[in-house]
């Protein structure tokens, strides 16, 4: 063996020689030391998790050369940052992609088998994915920080560390059980706290005005409870660069003041009990999708990452003798849904209160640093808070937010005046019934672009949501189209696929999805197709096993296999094709089932736990299963599977496996949906409705390509402004008419005609989300799927020209475009000087 090498870094190189080799021998080295030092354990006697820990040791090990070379590049010379402000960062498992972005999966494959391991996937499998996302916007933020690191943009992602994330989920008696996620509980390798870089935050108490030294009337918040929040970061690796961004994560910690000691004296417990509240701010994730439950706490939350994060943005400029004026230079805030736009009155407090900037200029830095993603229509999902509760915990924001309120409005007086119409619809404060505090105004106001997810959502947002604000600055309205990590959903979910695709047109795709296109060529060759269908089926078998393994039953990889994962929402229409496998079971019963393809219908999706009519929908699928596995006259014809927690683990084997794409929300209702993508670009057909993204991806990919059906928005929209009512739509379908019946009568429920009641009330009432008016056209595109399914060769040409044109749907195009169009941000290459390999 060669003698190790004790030579400290050289000057400009942050490399330790001993760690830094990235082939088999020392990633083996690397693990054999994390085992002994860092786990203290002989190789002999290491469990499969030792193993997975000394791995992912060894392995952050050799990031972070790259990760203190892209800060100290920054250091070295001032560049624009990116700071993405997001609740949730969704990031799913750390091993393989940082593995896979090295470029040493099979140098690690060979040193676990060193270990008598016989596939690096059975260590992958010990991995917690950390949740701390409900669905699509922290997938998205996530995505987003992969693609910055691999377009080599410094960034940084600002967020919060859940101690638990959103909820593990199980299945009983059909029935969603909530069960809480401890994923620190093992011990997480991928985070490094660093407590020195702690930050203080207030809440509550009063505001009082004083003199200051020049002579100055001010106002000033005297907070009546802190928190300290605790940076934990996450090296975010970019693809085969050296550049390597950060995740930075806040835990509240509580603060133990003077008053700790003085006041409560005696009272130890009583002193804990208040530690314990402080720390509460970061115990748990809202498992809402989609919807506000306006909580105090959840207030306390975006306050906290919100305070601690532009507190840490401005230290940082200081530390490198920036002038804080120089704030929007040097930082682009992206604000991910309302959820972080208290950072509007936050960053204005901290310049005017802090920094004694005067108004004009604290807000000119505050507006060319901020931009506003929005995210959805729904106004039950767009956040309100109420006026007292906002007054109680953050007083001095609100008089800062009447401020800018009363600045904003003058210059709407001046645009229309005497329109006092106008003034009440685009107010922060809402006056009708009880008061509150609209972010989505407040961030709409303070930021310099306003942004939808897909170009039909955006298009919304300007003539139905914010008409007004939109007539009133046009240019800061606009659309980025959401995008996905072709590094996670196609190279890491669907190996078969992607050396298919290094095999036919070299590697390049995966930093270059537009190079897929080459792939039409082979739209014809008939030997190309039918491997194409093999690495699918491949995929298809995987996922069966682990359909037997988790739910005992059998499935059939010749089938075709029919997915909806998503979170379970009224407005997704998860029960519209529940209602679809009815009439298909009826159809096989009644012998009228001629050309219907055999089918593998499979879900998967979490309900919020306060979303009674969600949960139903997960207890009616279940009931369905229930009786169409049981009926042997289902077998070889359709089979019905609900996975239990659905979450990135399990979409990264779903992707893969899947040949029909269910979009089917009723339209105008998903603001992009990305998900539809993953699958796209694996190559699955989409049946799905002219809705967020879909209409975007059926563009590309061709409308003959795509099952589309479905009302359009201005369809359902004229549906609703004419008194839209769902039993004639029943009456006209004798199948949809059927389907119902047999619900009535308790067919998937055991005989209990009461269990489906509220269900079955709101889509023959109101069907608030025109699943009747819909399905009749959603069962012949389904009819319209089953026949095209019957010519084999001719599914794979479709499916191969939607991974050929699903390029556009790269995040890594989406983010160029707001680094260009909002950011203006350049990339920043991270050289490294010495060798590190
Ligand atoms: C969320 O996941 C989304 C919107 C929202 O207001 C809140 C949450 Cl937690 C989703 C949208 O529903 C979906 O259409 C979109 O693709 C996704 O955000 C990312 O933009």
């Amino acid at each position: 063996s060669q003698p190790i090498d004790l030579r400290l870094p050289t000057p400009g190189c942050y490399a330790d020689p001993i760690k830094a080799g990235i082939d088999a021998d020392a990633v083996f080295d690397g693990m054999t030391e994390h085992l002994f030092f860092t786990l203290g354990k002989l190789a002999t006697s290491a469990s499969l998790r030792d193993l997975y820990m000394a791995l992912s040791y060894a392995v952050r090990d050799r990031l972070m050369t790259r990760y203190l070379a892209s800060q100290e590049a920054i250091r070295a010379k001032p560049h624009k940052t990116v700071a993405y402000f997001s609740a949730e960062f969704l990031i799913g498992p750390q091993l393989n992609n940082n593995l896979l972005n090295l470029g040493i999966q099979e140098e690690a494959e060979e040193a676990v088998k060193r270990f008598g391991i016989e596939s690096l996937n059975d260590i992958l499998e010990v991995e917690e994915e950390p949740g701390l996302g409900n669905g699509g916007l922290g997938r998205l933020a996530a995505c987003y920080m992969e693609s910055l690191a691999s377009l080599q943009v410094p960034a940084i992602g600002y967020g919060i560390r859940y101690e638990f994330g959103i909820f593990n989920q199980i299945i009983r008696d059909g029935w969603q059980i909530e069960v809480t996620d401890k994923w620190l509980k093992g011990g997480w390798p991928w985070e490094l706290p660093q407590p020195d870089e702690s930050c203080f935050v207030g809440f509550g108490g009063r505001t009082e005005n004083y003199i200051d030294d020049q002579g100055n009337y001010r106002s000033r918040w005297i907070p009546s409870e802190h928190a300290i929040g605790v940076p934990h970061d996450i090296p975010i690796l970019g693809y085969r660069v050296n550049n390597c961004d950060r995740l930075r994560l806040w835990r509240a910690d509580a603060t133990e003041s003077f008053d700790f000691y003085a006041f409560n004296i005696g009272d130890y417990y009583g002193a804990v009990e208040e530690k314990v509240a402080s720390e509460t701010i970061s115990k748990v994730l809202y498992p809402n999708d989609g919807t506000d439950e306006g909580r105090r706490l959840r207030l306390k939350q975006q306050h906290f990452f919100v305070s601690c994060s532009l507190q840490d943005m401005i230290r940082s400029l200081e530390t490198r003798n920036i002038p804080v004026e120089q704030f929007s230079e040097n930082w682009t805030v992206q604000l991910n849904d309302t959820h972080p736009a208290i950072a509007v009155a936050e960053l204005m407090r901290l310049l005017i209160d802090n920094h004694h900037f005067e108004w004009d200029q604290a807000w000119d830095i505050t507006n060319r640093s901020v931009a506003y993603t929005n995210h959805t229509l729904l106004p039950e999902a767009l956040e309100k808070w109420d006026l007292n509760l906002f007054k109680s915990l953050l007083p001095r924001h609100l008089e800062l937010i009447y401020e800018i309120n009363k600045r904003f409005l003058q210059q709407v007086r001046l645009r229309y005046p005497g329109n006092d119409l106008i003034l009440r619809k685009l107010s922060i404060i809402d006056e009708e019934g009880s008061k509150a505090v609209r972010m989505a105004h407040l961030a709409t106001i303070g930021a310099h672009n306003v942004n939808g997810v897909a170009a039909l959502h955006s298009d919304l947002i300007k003539r139905q949501l914010m008409p007004e604000f939109a007539d009133l600055w046009p240019e800061k309205f606009t659309n980025v189209t959401n995008g996905v990590t072709p590094r996670r959903w196609v190279a890491l979910s669907n190996p078969e696929l992607a050396s298919l695709l290094d095999q036919e047109i070299g590697s390049n795709w995966i930093t270059n999805m537009d190079l897929l296109t080459q792939l039409e060529e082979k739209e014809n060759d008939s030997n190309f197709l039918d491997v194409f269908g093999a690495t699918k089926l491949l995929g298809k078998r995987k996922l069966a096993g682990y359909i037997h393994r988790q739910t005992g039953i059998l499935v059939d990889p010749s089938t075709l296999f029919d997915v909806q994962v998503k979170r379970i929402h009224q407005y997704k229409r998860q029960h519209l094709n529940a209602l679809q496998i009815i009439a298909q079971y009826l159809r096989i019963k009644n012998g009228t089932a001629h050309s219907i393809a055999p089918r593998t219908v499979i879900f998967g999706g979490k309900a919020a736990p306060g979303y009674l009519m969600a949960k139903l929908m997960i207890r009616f699928i279940n009931g369905i299963a229930e009786v169409v596995n049981a009926d042997p006259d289902m077998d070889g014809k359709l089979r019905v599977v609900f996975l239990p927690d659905y979450n990135v683990k399990l979409g990264e084997q779903v992707y893969s496996a899947t040949d029909l794409s269910e979009q089917i929300s009723t339209a105008g209702k998903e603001a992009s949906g990305t998900g539809n993508m993953k699958f796209a670009m694996n190559g699955a057909l989409t049946i799905g409705t002219l809705d967020g993204a879909n209409v975007e991806i059926r563009d590309r990919v061709g409308k003959e390509n795509f099952f589309l059906f479905g009302k359009t928005e201005s369809e359902i929209m004229k549906l609703r402004k004419n008194g839209y009512d769902p039993k004639q739509y029943i009456e006209k379908s004798p199948e949809l008419s059927e389907a119902i019946r047999l619900i009535e009568l308790g067919h998937f429920s055991n005989g209990d005609n009461e269990l489906f009641r509220p269900l079955l009330n709101s889509l023959t009432g109101y069907d608030p989300f025109f699943v009747m008016a819909d399905f009749d056209d959603y069962l012949l595109a389904q009819d319209r799927v089953s026949k095209a399914w019957q010519n084999h060769k001719e599914w794979n040409r479709m499916a191969l020209l939607n991974t050929a044109r699903s390029g556009f749907f790269s995040s890594d195009r989406s983010i160029r475009e707001y680094c260009s169009s909002i950011w203006k941000v350049n990339p920043l290459e991270v050289e490294i000087t010495c060798n590190i390999n």
